[in-house]
């Protein structure tokens, strides 16, 4: 009888940890995703950007190659690069690289999957969900958490360090 209950107690833990964890946290075969974010947008802005942290828990390497949300007519992978003293946003035509062992970090200043022309802006309470494409692992669609306009990461999402947040003066269309 005692094991009985304390075998119920187990389950009762395991379950209610795997809901607390599934909101942030997706898995895909050897691909981890954890607190994909993005933020709410000004009344008239038709592009964003979305963050996570892509972990390659496997002995292969992948690749991030494309994206599609219900939100965004369009959704591309960036990077952003400084040319000519000014930094600057770029598609990444061949996808993000994410090798075996190796944690990818998309934060605002970095990588970021891009939404663009949207129809309607995303609003603190909208849905926003994002079908990820890797060229191994296949696809997953995620749920972003949405902050408000100019909001710092959501917790968790800055467990590699925030390094990246602080230079980035504000691009527009982040
Ligand atoms: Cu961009």
């Amino acid at each position: 009888m005692h094991i009985l209950r304390r075998i119920t107690a187990a389950a009762i833990l395991l379950v209610s940890g795997a809901a607390a964890a599934s909101a942030q946290t997706y898995q895909l075969g050897q691909i981890e995703i954890s607190v994909p974010w993005t933020r709410a947008m000004p009344p008239a802005a038709d592009a964003g950007g979305g963050f996570m942290t892509i972990r390659n828990t496997g002995a292969t390497d992948d690749r991030l190659v494309g994206a599609t949300s219900p939100v965004a007519a369009e959704v591309q992978i960036h990077t952003m690069d400084i040319a000519d003293g000014v930094m600057r946003m770029r598609q990444l035509t061949d996808g993000l690289a994410i090798p075996a062992g190796a944690t990818v970090r998309l934060a605002p200043g970095g990588f970021h999957v891009m939404f663009l022309d949207l129809p309607t802006p995303i609003a603190i309470d909208m849905p926003v969900s994002v079908t990820l494409v890797f060229e191994r692992a296949g696809e997953i669609t995620i749920d972003l958490i949405v902050v408000p306009p100019g909001a710092p990461a959501p917790d968790g999402a800055g467990a590699m360090g925030g390094a990246m947040d602080a230079p980035l003066a504000t691009p527009a269309a982040h």
